[in-house]
Parts: C-alpha cells; sequence; structure tokens
C-alpha cells in the first residue's frame, strides 16, 4: 500500500502533492465516503436520532472499521441515559459490540491490513504503561478509553478502534453472530474464571435470559459447569433451557429465592455471576452462595449497594468480587470459544434506525437474548 501510493506520488502534477502528503498518513482502502449513517444523541437521555455524520480519520495508532453489525448491549442504555458515575462523551455515537472490516489504518498500526476482520470492543484503548495496563489489567486504568462512551463506538458504519486492543476476529466468521462476543461473550467468560470454580460445581446465572447471561450459560457449560439460570418470565426459560442450562429458576414465581436456590443446588451454588440489573438479585446471591463460594457482581444497576454481613461473610468465608470486561487474553480465548462452535448468540436482527425501539424494549425487560443491529439500514 505505501509503495503504491509513492509510485503514484512520482507520476502526479505538482499541485496534487499536498493531497497525497495527507492521505500518505492514512492508509486506507478505496471507496470510503465522506458521510455516513449513524445514531448520536447530544444530552444524555434525550433525542437517538439517526443521521448522515463524517466518516471519522483514523489517528495514528488507529484502525478505521467498516462496522458491519453491531450487538446492543445494556451499557448502551446507561450510557444513553447517563445513570452511571462517570460522564459520557457529547454528543456520543453508542455501542461497542461492533463486528466488522478494516478499510484504513494510522501510521503507526503494526500487525493488521485492509481487509481484516476486526472488532470494536468497550476497551477501545489505555495508557499502556501504568501498573494496571502492564498487568494486563488494562479495563482498570485510569486512562481507559471506552467505546460508546469516551469514544465514538460501533452505532454507525465506521468507527475508529486502537489497533492494540481491536479484536481479532477469524477469516470468515459471521460478523452478526460475533458480535455479541465483542462485549457480552469477553464479560462472562472473564467473570466465570473470576469464580474460580472447578468444573462439576454449580453456578447461579442470574439474568440468564439477556445479552450477557444467555452467552454465560453457554461458557459455564463449555468449561465444564453446571449452570442454574434465573431470569423472568416463560420465553426467557425456554431460551435458557435451550441453550443448555440444567435448571431454570423464575425469579417472578418464586417467593422464597435464598431457600430455593439452595434446596436445587444441595446448599448454594459455588458461584453466583450477577448479569441481571437488579440489585435485589445482587443481594439475594449474597445469601445464597454456597460457603467458599463467590459472589461475581458483573451488572451495573445504577446507584446500586450490596450489603455482605461481617458475621456470615466470616463464617461462610464468602467472597464477593467485581468482574470488568476482559484483557486481550480474555477477548481471544471468548472468540475462540466462538470459532469452535461452543457458543451460539441467540441474536434477533434489526437495523440500526431501529435504536430508540429496542432500548425501550430493554428498559421494560423484555429482550430474550442480544438484539444485533445491521448499520446499513
Ligand atoms: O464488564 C462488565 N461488568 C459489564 C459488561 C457488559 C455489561 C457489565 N455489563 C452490565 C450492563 O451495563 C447491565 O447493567 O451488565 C448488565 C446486563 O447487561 P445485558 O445482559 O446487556 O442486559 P439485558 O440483556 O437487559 O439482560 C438483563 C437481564 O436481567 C434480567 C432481565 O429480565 C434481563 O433478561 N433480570 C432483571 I432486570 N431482574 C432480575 C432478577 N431480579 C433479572 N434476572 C433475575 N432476577
Ligand atoms: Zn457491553
Ligand atoms: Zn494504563
Amino acid at each position: 500500500m505505501i509503495t503504491s501510493i509513492r509510485r503514484s506520488v512520482s507520476r502526479l502534477p505538482r499541485g496534487s502533492l499536498n493531497y497525497y502528503r495527507s492521505q500518505i498518513k492514512f492508509y486506507s482502502a478505496a471507496a470510503i465516503p465522506e458521510f455516513q449513517k449513524a445514531v448520536v444523541f447530544e444530552t444524555n437521555g434525550g433525542p437517538l436520532i439517526y443521521k448522515d455524520i463524517p466518516v471519522p480519520k483514523p489517528r495514528a495508532n488507529e484502525l478505521l472499521i467498516n462496522v458491519k453489525y453491531s450487538g446492543v448491549c445494556h451499557t448502551d442504555l446507561h450510557a444513553w441515559k447517563g445513570d452511571w458515575p462517570l460522564a459520557t462523551k457529547l454528543p456520543l455515537v453508542g455501542g461497542h459490540e461492533g463486528a466488522g472490516i478494516v478499510v484504513g489504518m494510522g501510521e503507526n498500526v503494526k500487525g493488521w491490513k485492509i481487509g481484516d476482520y476486526a472488532g470494536v470492543k468497550w476497551l477501545n484503548g489505555s495508557c499502556m504503561s501504568c501498573e494496571f495496563c502492564e498487568e494486563g489489567n488494562e479495563s482498570n486504568c485510569d486512562h481507559a478509553d471506552l467505546s460508546g462512551y469516551t469514544h465514538d463506538g460501533s452505532f454507525q458504519e465506521y468507527a475508529t478502534a486502537d489497533s492494540v486492543q481491536a479484536a481479532r476476529i477469524p477469516p470468515g466468521t459471521d460478523l452478526a453472530q460475533v458480535a455479541p462476543i465483542l462485549c457480552a461473550g469477553i464479560t462472562v467468560y472473564k467473570a466465570l474464571k473470576t469464580a474460580n470454580i472447578r468444573a462439576g460445581q454449580w453456578v447461579a446465572i442470574s439474568g440468564a435470559g439477556g445479552g450477557l447471561g444467555s452467552l454465560a450459560i453457554q461458557y459455564a457449560k463449555a468449561m465444564g459447569f453446571k449452570p442454574v439460570a434465573i431470569d423472568g418470565g416463560d420465553a426467557k426459560g425456554e431460551l435458557c433451557k435451550s441453550l443448555g442450562a440444567d435448571i431454570y429458576v423464575d425469579f417472578t414465581k418464586t417467593d422464597d429465592m435464598v431457600k430455593t436456590m439452595k434446596e436445587i443446588t444441595g446448599g448454594g451454588p459455588h458461584a453466583v455471576i450477577n448479569v441481571s440489573v437488579s440489585t435485589a438479585a445482587m443481594q439475594q446471591s449474597v445469601d445464597y452462595v454456597r460457603p467458599t463460594g463467590t459472589v461475581v457482581l458483573v451488572g451495573l444497576p445504577a446507584h446500586a449497594s450490596v450489603e455482605s454481613k461481617v458475621f456470615d461473610s466470616v463464617v461462610k468465608s464468602i467472597k464477593v468480587a467485581g468482574s470488568y470486561v476482559g484483557n486481550r487474553a480474555d477477548s481471544r480465548e471468548a472468540i475462540e470459544f466462538f470459532s469452535r462452535g461452543l457458543i451460539k448468540s441467540p441474536i434477533k436482527m434489526a437495523g440500526l434506525s431501529e435504536l430508540p425501539r429496542i432500548y425501550e424494549e430493554m428498559e421494560r425487560g423484555e429482550i430474550v437474548g442480544r438484539y444485533v443491529v445491521d448499520t446499513s439500514k
């Protein structure tokens, strides 16, 4: 690519040289339009506007990805509402489960080529030099740049992504199917590692019928654990069982969750992966987890806290751990599970322009599995 640009520069009339100088910093495939479709909001909770915006230019370290499909994560709803104690960029293009094709890149990018499949993840980039980055905990970096939050994300046809953190997706992968793996899959895979349990042990997935939960059931199965799925309603129950949950507990029909969970698992699950957006569900999990077990907090209900009574925590020796997406190795491994056919994304397809309706359904807790939007519609 560089050689071909240089060769054409030598054949050009003088006036064109400045244009080519600007292009030489940004090696790109041919037909990248100047404008593209995106969903943008200007204030948290304000209108979600489907409109034409300029195609961003990749910085020196960035890829330009033609996003074909993007999953819609509940985090995107939090970002739009602005209900977390962390400000979003404004105006903002949300989205952080973008799967697409590399069509351009900045001058310092190494190890990528035009045409590669790449993913926009929640962690867009980080400083790579602090203690957390050094030890592979880039998500915990003070300077973490977040797709669809502090950096325009995947609810647009062309997105920029730090080439170090962008997910590598094997050629030939179904880009709509892999999209939810880029946040939901990586997150639940890492959460299951954080649970630190052994094959054959019980793991409860609270919020199992949603985007993260429906993948958590399958990763748990693939890792050899026995999943108990918890969510509300028959449709979510059917999905959970079809994905391999040994047991489904409908929280809307269960009076005493703590007693029920202990009975089903003979003393409580060895770990609980909390992916619901319910403080009450998280609190119950501290009470029903098995002695010596681990409660993993993943879902992020606004202004929530969970109480772990000191006496019970000590005598039961339980652990309450937070788990936040995953690092590059977790991402690669989570995608490998998918590529080996062990994980199926239970997706519903929609167009990018339908995002406002999807947020309404998500707010009401009605989505069974995960929505994936086609950015061209
Ligand atoms: O890195 C992280 N920690 C991370 C990564 C990605 C997402 C955290 N998240 C957070 C999101 O911001 C959100 O707060 O995880 C949460 C779940 O994201 P999601 O899976 O994308 O949301 P969803 O598809 O709406 O699923 C939530 C499910 O929880 C169920 C709902 O019925 C839905 O199926 N649920 C609720 I709300 N209350 C419940 C309860 N009391 C419940 N399930 C069981 N018991
Ligand atoms: Zn997410
Ligand atoms: Zn850092």
